[in-house]
């Protein structure tokens, strides 16, 4: 009974960054008492920040990249069309801090505390200053993160409509676009019984209705993407679940987007992110092999690809780099949410990647799959609840941004090198030979390969050598 309590607590957790301010602070004396309603206040929301710049490993300035330097080429293509980073507006511009433990720790000087169509706004100016100087040209948002929802579906289209006509405002100055826009089909109660997989048919429809104004909005900003994470779609329990009904129902909703996206002209990828557990028990899209079998099952395969989230994918029981190859050997690949969890916790803390090694394997598939665009990079991560500088937001990114950097180098000289692929193809040398590309190519039955195995005998097995992979591997980082 404890555990499952402490189980529920924890996976409020991740969750609470989701949910909009719940207790105001007072107007912060940098806004002028301009709390309310106003959307006049133009001033910068970053003061004392630069545009962060390149300044090479030796540098010790937290404010500067040692390891992304943008315009480089690495492998005939430069550093930031491998990653296409993006920041995601949730955890940059709507996380708190707060957890199911303790209220908000973060009070940002632009925010008044309430949930207004004016903080909205503020909100999206704080979002592209800061976008602009990290030196990062894509965002991703879900509908309810960046304007406020309504009593009606009317209501809360409109709020969107005022927040996205000022974002393309924003826009029109810089190169800046979504990477990918989402609807937010979780927060509200009407969604607990899941969006698509709801066992309430009107639920079914105002989800179908909230995404719909999610693609327009995604395509009218310029989005490339477009992500489905099924915030609630799974179960608690079995027993009162008709788990078949469920999956038929979402493949009903997916194959409804996608007649849509074709009636509005919308080019984007759609894009499945899946996820294990949390908030559900059993979330049905659980890893890339479990969303691989779904779409083709549905005959959605050519109209969805995968978003890997590396944090997902530990809680799945896989590591990053087994989702991706899962996904990119599928044909599926197509965006990453760069963050990681933590080894000693079970649910999806969100946090920004540091470990080169692992950024080192994500790029090994990256490369394979000849980058990832028309997707890219977004860190899905957020601040720890107590880090509460403002820099801090910059830091983050930064040491983000520079460990897939030095991942990207990392994979670049190993596959120079050469000598970790001559490691793999060595292991497989044996079906260079004419038996094995007869096997490859179908051509050998039973019989002839009994044939086979009697005219051989007993064969000599290869050592598989991991070690020595392990050594050229660790050697690079
Ligand atoms: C939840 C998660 C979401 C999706 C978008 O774990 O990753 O932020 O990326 O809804
Ligand atoms: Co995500």
């Amino acid at each position: 009974m404890k555990k499952v309590g402490l189980l529920l607590i924890l996976l409020g957790l991740s969750a609470a960054s989701f949910l909009v301010f719940a207790e105001a602070p007072t107007c912060p004396a940098d806004l002028g008492g301009k709390c309310d309603d106003s959307d006049d206040w133009k001033g910068e929301f970053f003061a004392g920040i630069p545009k962060i710049k390149y300044e090479g490993p030796s540098s010790k300035n937290p404010l500067a990249f040692k390891w992304y330097n943008a315009e480089e080429e690495i492998l005939g293509k430069k550093m930031k069309d491998w990653f296409r980073f993006s920041v995601a507006f949730w955890h940059t511009f709507r996380g708190t801090g707060g957890d199911p433990f303790g209220a908000p720790t973060k009070f940002w000087p632009w925010e008044d505390g309430t949930n207004s169509l004016a903080m909205a706004k503020r909100r999206m100016r704080a979002n592209f200053e800061f976008l602009k100087k990290l030196g990062v040209e894509w965002w991703c948002f879900h509908d309810r993160d960046i304007a406020p929802d309504g009593q009606t579906l009317e209501e809360a289209n409109k709020n969107l409509d005022e927040v996205v006509e000022l974002a393309e405002e924003l826009q029109k100055e810089s190169k800046i676009r979504p990477l990918w826009g989402t609807a937010q089909l979780f927060l509200h109660p009407r969604y607990m019984h899941g969006a698509a997989t709801s066992s309430e048919v009107g639920v079914y429809a105002y989800a179908a209705a909230q995404v719909k104004k999610a693609i327009e909005v995604t395509h009218y900003l310029g989005g490339e993407n477009y992500v489905f994470w099924g915030g609630r779609e799974g179960y608690q329990s079995l027993l009162n679940t008709d788990m078949g009904r469920e999956l038929d129902h979402l493949a009903r909703f997916f194959e409804a987007a996608v007649a849509y996206k074709k009636k509005i002209g919308f080019n984007g990828t759609f894009l499945i992110e899946p996820k294990p557990q949390e908030p559900t028990k059993h979330q049905y899209d659980w890893d890339a092999a479990t969303s691989a079998n779904f779409l083709r099952k549905y005959g959605l395969i050519g109209e969805f690809k995968l978003n890997i989230e590396c944090n997902h994918a530990t809680l799945s029981g896989h590591t990053c780099h087994h989702e991706l190859e899962t996904a990119r050997l599928n044909g599926l690949l197509g965006n990453i949410d760069a963050n990681s969890g933590d080894a000693q916790t079970g649910w999806d803390t969100d946090q920004f990647l540091t470990d080169v090694a692992e950024a080192t394997m994500i790029m090994f598939s990256v490369i394979k799959n000849g980058g990832l665009a028309p997707g890219g990079f977004n860190f899905d991560a957020k601040l720890r609840r107590e880090s509460t500088d403002v820099e801090d937001l910059f830091i983050a990114h930064i040491s983000g941004m520079d460990t897939m950097a030095r991942g990207l180098r990392n994979a670049a000289k190993l596959i120079e090198e050469g000598t970790l692929g001559e490691v793999v193809s060595k292991r497989y040398s044996s079906w260079d030979s004419e038996l094995g590309k007869q096997i490859e190519e179908g051509k050998a039955d039973f019989e002839y390969l009994e044939k086979k195995a009697k005219e051989w005998g007993e064969m000599k097995v290869a050592s598989a050598k991991q070690e020595l992979a392990e050594m050229i591997f660790q050697s690079a980082l």
